[in-house]
């Protein structure tokens, strides 16, 4: 049974450091100054703690249900073992972007890994107006490293279809089929806006032109078993260390649970789509300039991605068919899904369960304006992915946007 298992208490964790050889060297159990519990994701369970001589370890346990919403929504913890196999296959291609991961407990799906809490989750600091580069850029970089080594490029046909296998991962990617895919335009009772976004929400829904990219996009995600991707690259899946103020020195994908072998495009739409939210936030809180910087970053993560996917092309393992003409088309290709997923991923985090505090956390008057911006934002996005727009002119076009709706 996978639902029966000690989930880990500050009684118990000093015990199970204890018990494993593998923590001898990392942290001693017998002298633990300081213990938190800092999960506050919508899944799982999450433990930092620190000895006397200042060295630290966080333990996340995957829980048999939705944290969220509670045991009423069972669900595998065995993604546990796909966030660990993920994050150490993801450090092969791109290691100082991913958490140093120590031991997977597959009895009681817990991951050890390194203790990031020099770090700041990326979304909490864009709450806060701060403004970080050096983020964006490695981004884009760690999404070109991975997609590019889990690839057919980079592994091979027989190891790439072997690799599809073992990442498997249908209870979770379910769950993106649902809320990002299919919830947002036909209701199951998990949707919520403010009274004052209902025809927003409504708009959405019965816009046939984005029902139909959604569809074809949707179908994608399913069936496009390109590399293995992260799954949920949003901004509060990135930790950040910044010393300075000003530019990151560190940064860490984190939370690859979602992880499976999906298309390319869907993590950079994801982060497209979080930068988004961020710049409405921005805007609806009066940080013009804040919203500007914001909805630049969706161009540093794509020039990341293809200066570093056109840099390890010239590796790849069979360049009989796979021409440099192919590479062209696949540019084109992954910057098209980019922009649609982006609009997935936005709509999904105004109408559906699992919003973001970026919008949530703002005042219901200008969270109105703010999210129906966003909603905005997205079906242009989506339905106009093929226009070949540059980055400078969608920024431009979802600048305009919010700040005519925001301050409405
Ligand atoms: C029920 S899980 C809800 C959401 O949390 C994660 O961050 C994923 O985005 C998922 O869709
Ligand atoms: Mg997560």
């Amino acid at each position: 049974m996978t639902d029966q298992y000690e989930f880990l208490t500050k009684d118990n964790i000093s015990k199970y450091l204890s018990s494993k050889k593998v923590f001898a060297n990392l942290i001693d159990a017998n002298s633990l100054v300081e213990f938190k519990e800092v999960g506050d994701g919508n899944l799982n369970l999450v433990f930092i703690m620190k000895d006397s001589a200042g060295k630290g370890i966080v333990l996340k346990q995957a829980l048999p249900y939705v944290r969220l919403v509670g045991p009423d929504w069972p669900m595998t913890p065995t993604r546990a073992r796909i966030e660990a196999e993920t994050t150490i296959i993801h450090a092969k291609y791109a290691q100082d972007l991913v958490p140093e991961i120590y031991d997977y407990d597959p009895e009681r799906f817990i991951i050890a890994m390194e203790d990031l809490s020099d770090h700041v989750v990326w979304r909490g600091a864009l709450n806060l107006g701060l403004r970080f580069d050096g983020v964006a850029g490695p981004l884009g970089k760690y999404v070109a490293n991975t997609a590019f080594g889990t690839s057919v490029f980079s592994l091979g046909q027989e190891q790439h279809k072997l690799e599809i296998a073992r990442a498997i991962n249908p209870g979770l990617c379910l769950i993106t089929e649902d809320l990002v895919f299919t919830e947002p335009y036909f209701e199951n009772g998990r949707n919520s806006v403010l009274p004052s976004n209902e025809k927003d929400a409504q708009e959405l829904a019965n816009d046939k032109d984005m029902v139909h990219e959604i569809g074809l996009l949707k179908y994608k995600f399913m069936t496009a078993g390109e590399s293995l991707i992260h799954g949920d690259l949003h901004t509060g899946s990135a930790m950040i260390k910044c010393e300075d103020k000003k530019v990151a020195e560190s940064v860490k994908a984190i939370d690859s649970e979602f992880s499976f072998y999906g298309p390319i495009g869907f993590d950079l739409g994801a982060l497209v789509a979080n930068y988004t939210i961020a710049a409405a936030r921005a805007c609806a809180l009066g940080n013009v300039e804040q919203m500007h910087w914001a909805l630049s970053l969706g161009e540093q993560t794509w020039v990341a991605f293809e200066k570093e996917f056109r840099k390890l092309w010239p590796t790849r393992v069979d360049k009989r068919v796979f021409t440099d003409q192919l590479l062209e088309d696949l540019i084109k290709t992954w910057r098209e899904d980019t922009l649609g997923y982006a609009g997935a991923k936005m709509a999904r985090r105004i109408v559906g369960l699992a919003k973001t505090s970026d919008i949530e956390t703002l005042e219901p008057n200008v969270r109105e304006g703010a999210a129906r911006a966003v909603l905005l934002i997205a079906r242009k996005t989506t339905k106009e992915r093929a226009q070949d727009k540059s980055w400078a002119t969608l920024a431009k076009e979802a600048a305009e946007i919010i700040q005519k709706t925001v301050t409405k």
